[in-house]
């Protein structure tokens, strides 16, 4: 059983790092504090937390989130890494040397693209979130599930699926969110901490960027451009785009919605959403990947190129 090796490694090793995909969302946060949470719970052992790229300020009142070490050096060696919610290891970023030097690796995820890059997989792509595969180990092995350890993995769930909106909520989504409020999580409060704690320039920043949306292919094909200059008057950080694109796919006449992300002038992030096209197809198509109907890739061009290459994409996909 490989959760009985996951909890033999976790046992043996001295120094454990933790860490989840660059500019994490609610998903890779609750699951890292929860994670955190129970091996220290159950194992009396305090790992060490890496948040890659930017905390956003929703997910600050997560356990042992803000108190986190950011830092880290190239010539720190882990007993364990266990990453979580990591597609694949070009999303660690500059922190993946701390996964190449640790004497074992533990990959815990949901993406169906994930390839088991770890020493121990635990991949479930039918799980909603990472949090939802955590909440299975936890419960296989009988470890003990504390309240800090449930509000992130409650939070996990909660956001990965949009509120229990997405086409992943699955009888096992709501089963686990009621052991988890039979452990004590409030679901008011939690929901209150991730979606109404915007800031004006946030909502400011989405209307702008929903205005300038493009519409084509019958308006099936929705998207919109986010510029460096853009975050820069809004005076936003990274997460400021989280859900814009959800806004665009939930018009009527729209399958595919796409975002393109000014990273510089030769690099573009997409993030795409869709009701029924692969999109998880066409974002491998540049190297990227993700879920079904929630992918994304980045593509060595500018902002316009990269658009052009991406509606082409979708396009030949169509047709084909
Ligand atoms: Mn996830």
């Amino acid at each position: 059983m490989k959760f009985n090796q996951l909890e033999e490694l976790i046992k043996k090793s001295k120094k454990i790092l933790i860490m989840s995909h660059i500019n994490p969302d609610g998903d890779a946060l609750g699951s890292t504090s929860s994670l955190f949470t129970t091996i220290y719970d159950n194992f009396k052992k305090k790992s060490d937390i890496l948040i890659i790229g930017h905390l956003p300020n929703c997910y600050k009142f997560l356990p042992s989130i803000s108190k986190a070490e950011f830092k880290f050096n190239d010539s720190m060696v882990y007993d364990l890494v266990i990453t979580l919610d990591v597609a694949s290891l070009d999303r660690l970023s500059n922190a993946k040397i701390l996964f190449d030097k640790a004497l074992k690796t533990i990959n815990i995820d949901h993406h169906k693209t994930n390839n088991g890059f770890g020493d121990i997989n635990v991949v479930s792509p039918d799980a909603s979130s990472t949090g939802e595969v955590l909440l299975g180990i936890y419960n296989e092995q009988n470890w003990e599930i504390s309240l800090d350890s449930a509000v992130g993995l409650y939070t996990a769930i909660l956001t990965d699926t949009g509120g229990f909106r997405y086409e992943n909520t699955s009888e096992n989504v709501f089963k686990s969110a009621a052991q988890l409020v039979k452990i004590g999580i409030n679901p008011n409060e939690l929901y209150k901490n991730c979606y109404e704690r915007k800031s004006k320039d946030f909502v400011m920043f989405q209307n702008y960027c929903i205005n300038k949306a493009v519409f084509v292919n019958n308006n099936q094909v929705a998207y919109s451009t986010v510029y460096k200059k853009d975050i820069e008057k809004f005076h936003g950080e990274e997460d400021y785009t989280e859900g814009l694109v959800e806004i665009l796919r939930a018009i009527d006449t729209t399958d595919i919605a796409f975002l393109a992300k000014e990273i510089d002038s030769k690099t573009t992030k997409i993030s795409m959403r869709s009701k029924k096209s692969d999109v998880a197809a066409i974002c491998a198509e540049f190297g990227g990947g993700g879920h079904t109907f929630a992918a994304g890739c980045t593509i060595k061009s500018n902002v316009e190129v990269s658009i052009k290459k991406i509606l082409k994409t979708i396009e030949e996909k169509s047709n084909g």
